[in-house]
């Protein structure tokens, strides 16, 4: 398609809901002169023929009814790009779409308006993934993928191949993989799950982590039925932590119910923190999880069983050892953090191709390994117009 039949794009940059303010973002080669027939300076003059990248006008988009915006020259080459600030609120948002649309633009999804205007496809991608980080630290991860550490880290195993270094670049490709996990972390967070016996403190420790009352507590063995998630940080990894049922043999046909959800997200988790009592007989797990941390709770009190190993021991009432084992929980989850500026796949697909890259590399397939590096800095993922916008 050339540029001149290719569609103008509008595009709601800010989520839709209710707020103070709207951004919209107009794109393609006929984004000025739509705007340019829709807008109504205050002061009655013409907008300018080609405005220069930087500038922008005051002003009314509308007829009878018309909301007052600021136009906002984004970019004119190598395709023009304007922004319109408008009113917040869905039927603002609705009135000013519908007559952009009769204007001849059509409406895209700010995801596939980012990847449309963004010249990098990797920048792009990483753009998408920042507006869902959740914590500082995976949304500075994101952004130094954004500002293309992974892209040049790419570039340079290229470079590495074309110079008949293929073992340089297959050592290369192993340190981006190192952060594999890392990266499919920083937009979904690490599942963690409290289980254990009936009464053990699982959804006291849950509230201590969450610093308010999410699950309810009572000396009652067989308490919380259902799975109860809640979002938490530590040390700025996101993290699912789900309370579950105590796992025990007597139960009636829904604490069963329960005890069975619990089960299947052990089984799911990243980790599982298997809970036991400082108080009563230790109940270990029937088989231990792939991936656990003994913590013994209630060491407020006088511990009925000697207590050494590996076990964390703590208190979810008086908060006692909490600090220790959410270390431990994040040298778990994240042995190895990435330093600033280090390159993230930060997607799974990302990684899956660079293991593939590598394979290629140590099978000899060096043409191949290289080609599969090369499409993955030409990714970009298919783009689908969300016409629900409008
Ligand atoms: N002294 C003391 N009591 C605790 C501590 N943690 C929990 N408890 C008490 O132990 C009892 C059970 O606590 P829960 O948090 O409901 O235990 P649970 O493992 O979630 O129990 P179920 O949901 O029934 O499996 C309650 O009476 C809590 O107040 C603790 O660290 N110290
Ligand atoms: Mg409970």
């Amino acid at each position: 398609m050339t540029p001149e039949k290719a569609p103008t794009y509008i595009s709601r940059l800010t989520p839709p809901g209710q707020a103070a303010l709207a951004t919209f973002g107009v794109f393609g080669s006929r984004a000025w002169e739509i705007v340019r027939v829709l807008f109504r300076r205050f002061s009655g003059e013409e907008l300018p023929d080609a405005p220069n990248a930087g500038r922008f006008w005051f002003g009314r988009i509308g007829g009878e009814i018309a909301d007052e915006v600021v136009v906002s020259v984004k970019q004119t080459e190598p395709i023009p790009l304007v922004e319109v600030h408008a009113h917040g609120g869905r039927e603002v948002a609705r009135f000013l779409v519908d007559l952009f649309c009769a204007q001849g633009a059509q409406v895209c999804s700010w995801k596939d308006y980012v990847r449309r205007t963004e010249a990098d496809p990797l920048s792009a991608e990483a753009a998408i993934a920042l507006a869902q980080a959740t914590t500082l630290r995976t949304a500075s991860i994101l952004l130094d993928q954004q500002c293309g550490a992974l892209r040049n880290a790419l570039a340079d195993i290229v470079v590495a191949i074309d110079n008949g270094d293929s073992g340089i670049a297959e050592g290369m490709l192993d340190r981006l993989l190192r952060y594999a996990s890392v990266g499919e972390h920083l937009t979904k967070p690490w599942r963690v799950v409290v289980a254990g016996a009936p009464n053990v403190g699982k959804s006291s420790l849950v509230n201590a982590l969450a610093g308010y009352q999410r699950s309810i507590v009572a000396a009652t063995p067989g308490t919380t039925r259902d799975v109860v998630t809640t979002s938490i940080a530590l040390d700025g990894w996101t993290i699912a932590l789900a309370d579950t049922a105590g796992l025990r043999s007597e139960a009636d046909a829904l604490e069963a119910e329960g005890i069975d959800r619990a089960r299947t997200t052990m089984a799911d988790a990243d980790l599982c923190l298997w809970i036991l009592d400082a108080t009563s007989p230790p109940a270990w797990p029937s088989e231990p999880p792939a991936s656990v941390l003994f913590v013994v709770n209630k060491i407020d009190l006088a511990p009925v069983w000697p207590i050494e190993g590996e076990a964390i021991p703590i208190s979810a009432r008086t908060g006692q050892g909490l600090n220790e084992l959410c270390d431990a929980v994040v040298s778990r989850l994240v042995p190895d953090p990435p330093p600033p500026g280090a390159p993230v796949p930060f997607a799974p697909h990302l990684s899956a191709s660079i293991s593939s890259a590598q394979r290629s590399l140590a099978a000899g397939e060096i043409e191949a390994g290289k080609m599969q590096i090369a499409a993955l800095m030409r990714t970009q993922a298919s783009i689908v117009l969300d016409l629900s916008l409008r």
